[in-house]
């Protein structure tokens, strides 16, 4: 378990980032695929337009063809020249009908023989090419009319609009497919309309011809990239699909890695998994039980019991310790609480704080809270401040201190001998108890050096009229060295190991 000291990150963006994580892929990959089927109908409109271009050409190759030929005959009498006319029409495939010109006169068809019409050379696109609607023999059928001049002379071909819509509806089936002549332009349905052409929505390819007046667009009705994707990339949304869920896998995990301290702490804290001990504490003389400390534990689901060394640095760093030490008061009171009735005379609680809990004066309202949960004047709560690590005297710290005080919560100063507090600083916070550091103890017969500052300590607690607590007795040559020596309190394995609530009260009552 890395307990390492990171920075918090706010509740929340971790599910954000996962959801990024998956998503990412899913959207990009939704874009690639969005352009490539852009391309792909792009393509497949310019290769429409291509084909029908090439469809026209040949259709009109035909028509002119038939002009052609008929052009030097303009000016003879129509009826040496009807029959040439009328075999062009029956020998073409492409030719409905031919007339011919004689000073912008229509002088001679290939259905009436003589006949006498105006022929409007503005009518004609480039003097060529002339989209209509239908003429007098067929009124509501496309026609589209071939222009040749030269000079007097004028031979009009005609090409069926049948044939122009029938390529306009088989080279473009899927796609929408339209031809212009000038201001007209011809529809799918065979109906010639006046303006410009409209635009087609999806993948528009416009073509003109460079050997005739006209030009196709083609192009697909609005939503058509949608149509496309979904009727050919199933199987790629599938897997668009998968790689999202194993990338937000893959963010979801990376991140427990890596912010894996303050999430996994705080997660615990939820989980009630940081848990107290409880290790007893007895009187000098008697050796009875006088009171306890309550020792932090973790209870992890898969490190197991996790030792607070490891974890409380961290949980100080992170501000996390607040809310620790909280929950750990609330489960002591509950555990004790209902026993404190029992205890004849004010039994003793040890609770540990850090600088932490001394910024602002919530400590006050957590040790009411911890005091309403036992019968009145049943217990002292001693909170412990190790002199390791000692709070700087200020408003708002001396505040707290009257304020608990008042309450009746006594202070003790923890591992004394191992910081440096003056006596000034043990008169200012008016505190009630100091706890001899254990490596004092642990010299007892052993280091002539350490039991002189080990006997100063305690000839300076009874001067200053402190309560003595002695930590980590191991041998009774300790206990009665200390004993002899004066010291209210003792506490060690010789005694009672930190043990869980159950232990602990059992062992209480039998006590
Ligand atoms: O027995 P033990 O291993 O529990 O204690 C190791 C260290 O962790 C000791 O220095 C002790 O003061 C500290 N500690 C244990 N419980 C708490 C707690 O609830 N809060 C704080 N701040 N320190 C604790
Ligand atoms: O809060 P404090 O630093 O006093 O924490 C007490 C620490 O000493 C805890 O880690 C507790 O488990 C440990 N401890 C308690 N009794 C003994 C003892 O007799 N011997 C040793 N070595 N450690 C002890
Ligand atoms: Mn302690």
């Amino acid at each position: 378990m890395p307990l390492s000291a990171k920075s918090r990150r706010p509740f929340g963006s971790h599910t954000f980032v996962t959801l990024l994580c998956g998503l990412l892929p899913v959207i990009l990959g939704f874009a690639i695929l969005y352009m490539q089927a852009e391309r792909v109908l792009r393509q497949s409109t310019q290769s429409t337009a291509d084909e029908a271009l090439r469809q026209f050409e040949l259709m009109l190759d035909n028509t002119a063809q038939s002009a052609r030929e008929l052009l030097p005959l303009a000016g003879q009498a129509c009826n040496d020249v009807k029959l040439a006319l009328r075999e062009q029409v029956t020998r073409r495939p492409f030719v409905r009908s031919a007339s011919l010109v004689l000073d912008d006169n229509l002088y001679c068809s290939s259905l009436f023989g003589d006949a006498q019409e105006k022929v409007n050379a503005g009518d004609y696109t480039q003097g060529s090419l002339w989209l209509m609607n239908g003429n007098p023999v067929t009124p509501d059928t496309a026609l589209l009319v071939y222009r040749l001049s030269k000079g007097k002379q004028g031979a009009l071909t005609t090409l069926d609009g049948y044939h122009l819509s029938n390529v306009l509806r088989l080279i473009g089936r899927k796609t929408l497919l339209l031809l212009q002549v000038g201001p007209n332009w011809l529809s799918t349905d065979g109906k010639v309309h006046v303006g410009a052409l409209p635009v087609l929505p999806v993948a528009e390819s416009k073509l003109t011809s460079s050997h005739y007046a006209f030009t196709v667009a083609a192009g697909f009705p609005e939503g058509e990239n949608w149509r496309y994707m979904a009727s050919e990339y199933p199987p790629l949304f599938s897997l668009l699909i998968f790689f999202g869920v194993v990338s937000g896998a893959i963010g979801h995990v990376l991140q427990k890695r890596t912010w894996s301290p303050t999430h996994e702490m705080q997660r615990a804290l939820k989980a009630q998994e940081f848990v107290p001990y409880f290790q007893p504490v007895v009187h000098g003389d008697t050796k009875k039980w006088s009171g306890t400390e309550v020792l932090m534990r973790w209870k992890h689901p898969k490190e197991g019991m996790v030792r607070p060394d490891l974890f409380i640095p961290f949980a100080e760093h992170s501000g996390l310790i607040v809310p620790m030490t909280r929950s750990l008061m609330q489960q002591t009171a509950q555990c004790l609480g209902p026993v404190s009735q029992s205890f004849d005379s004010p039994f003793h609680i040890g609770i540990n704080i850090t600088a932490s809990h001394c910024n602002d004066l919530e400590l006050v309202k957590d040790c009411r809270a911890f005091l309403r949960a036992f019968a009145p004047g049943s217990i002292h709560l001693v909170l412990e401040l190790t002199e390791r690590e000692l709070i700087k005297p200020s408003e708002i710290t001396l505040e707290l201190f009257e304020q608990l005080h008042a309450l009746g919560v006594m202070i003790a100063i923890d591992d004394f001998g191992t910081g440096h507090s003056s006596l000034v600083y043990l008169r200012q916070f008016n505190v009630d108890f100091l706890k001899i550091d254990q490596s004092f103890v642990a010299m007892i017969g052993i280091d002539a050096l350490s039991r002189h500052i080990l006997d100063t300590i305690i000839e300076l607690s009874v001067k200053l009229d402190l309560g003595i607590v002695a930590e980590g007795v191991e041998t009774e040559e300790q206990s009665d060295y200390l004993t002899a020596h004066g010291v209210n309190f003792l506490q060690g394995y010789l005694f009672g190991q930190p043990m869980p609530g159950a232990e602990f009260i059992n062992a209480l009552t039998h006590h």
